[in-house]
């Protein structure tokens, strides 16, 4: 079930009216009795010991206290607050515009070398027709070291280690959000993609690996580093939502779980949070109240 992401405090403050001990220990052989004396109570020497003087010190139980009222909202869109509940990052970018090479979502983090991977995220788009790419990353060695792009209605590319797999996928034309998994393993010797979690392709693959440390964009296909040689024809126009790698190929269930429940495996490799992205020119983020589901 998706939770909201709002911050709500709720104060509920008990007033205790009185502190008062409601066992009598002077009277009772029973060790665990002491336990049901609020620890900040003074209990004279006297009554723990189970002196008969004890029954002087006993009282009566106070009303009860009123409810207190609720607390203030908590801020909105600070990094650490998107978390969901099933530990995915829910964020949405934003790309308004196609045709340029101005706007995309630099990732600011490491990228690790990958021998096996899996790539999701939550897309809205209208643009199946051009080549369309929605992650890019390339390293000195090669341009095309992992990409994933729509190609026409009923292809998606996944490039890795600079060779092209194409999918064929039933005809795209929904302008509502798609979860989209496209993973590799250089040890399976293959390749596969999902969309809204059900398996359409599985293609093979040479095995080549993906090595670590260069540049990854959203929404931009780069020919050289660090955001170099952009196309504007291969731009991505629409919203991406919650893109994540992971350094493994997750399970049906898994993927079934990201996009049923909104549930992430934790030992991702890849976050696009706040923290670890730096967005150019027209791209924007925004901070759902949900994270997405079928
Ligand atoms: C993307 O999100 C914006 C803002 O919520 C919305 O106006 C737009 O219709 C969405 N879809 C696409 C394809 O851009
Ligand atoms: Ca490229």
């Amino acid at each position: 079930m998706p939770l909201k992401n709002k911050n709500q405090f709720v104060f509920v403050i008990s007033v205790v009216t009185s502190f008062l001990v409601e066992t009598s220990y002077g009277q009772t052989s029973d060790p665990q009795a002491q336990h049901l004396v609020p620890v900040c109570a003074y209990v004279p020497e006297a009554m723990q010991r189970g002196h008969s003087n004890a029954g002087f010190y006993r009282g009566v139980k106070g009303d009860p206290g009123i409810v207190g009222k609720q607390g203030p909202k908590g801020e909105k869109g600070v990094p650490g607050e998107m978390w969901n509940v099933g530990g995915c990052p829910t964020i949405t970018y934003h790309f308004p515009r196609d045709n340029q090479i101005t706007d995309y979502v630099w990732y600011r983090s490491y990228v690790p070398r990958m021998t096996e991977a899996t790539a999701c995220a939550w897309l809205e788009t209208s643009e199946y027709n051009h080549h369309a790419t929605w992650i890019s990353y390339t390293t000195s060695n090669r341009d095309n070291e992992f990409f994933i792009a729509f190609i026409n209605p009923t292809t998606v590319r996944l490039a890795i280690a600079g060779k092209g797999y194409d999918f064929t996928v039933p005809q795209l034309t929904s302008e509502t959000k798609m979860h989209f998994c496209v993973w590799f393993s250089s040890k399976r010797r293959q390749v596969g993609i999902s969309i809204n979690a059900k398996s359409v392709s599985v293609l093979s693959y040479t095995g080549e690996i993906m090595n670590g440390g260069a540049s990854m964009l959203l929404a931009q296909e780069q020919d050289s580093v660090n955001a170099g040689s952009l196309d504007a024809s291969q731009a991505f126009h629409g919203n991406i939502t919650n893109p994540m790698m992971w350094p493994r190929v997750l399970s049906e269930d898994e993927i079934s779980n990201l996009a049923h429940r909104c549930e992430c495996p934790v030992d991702h490799a890849i976050t696009f949070t706040l923290d670890r992205a730096e967005l150019y020119g027209s791209a924007t983020y925004s901070i759902p109240d949900v994270c997405p589901i079928i």
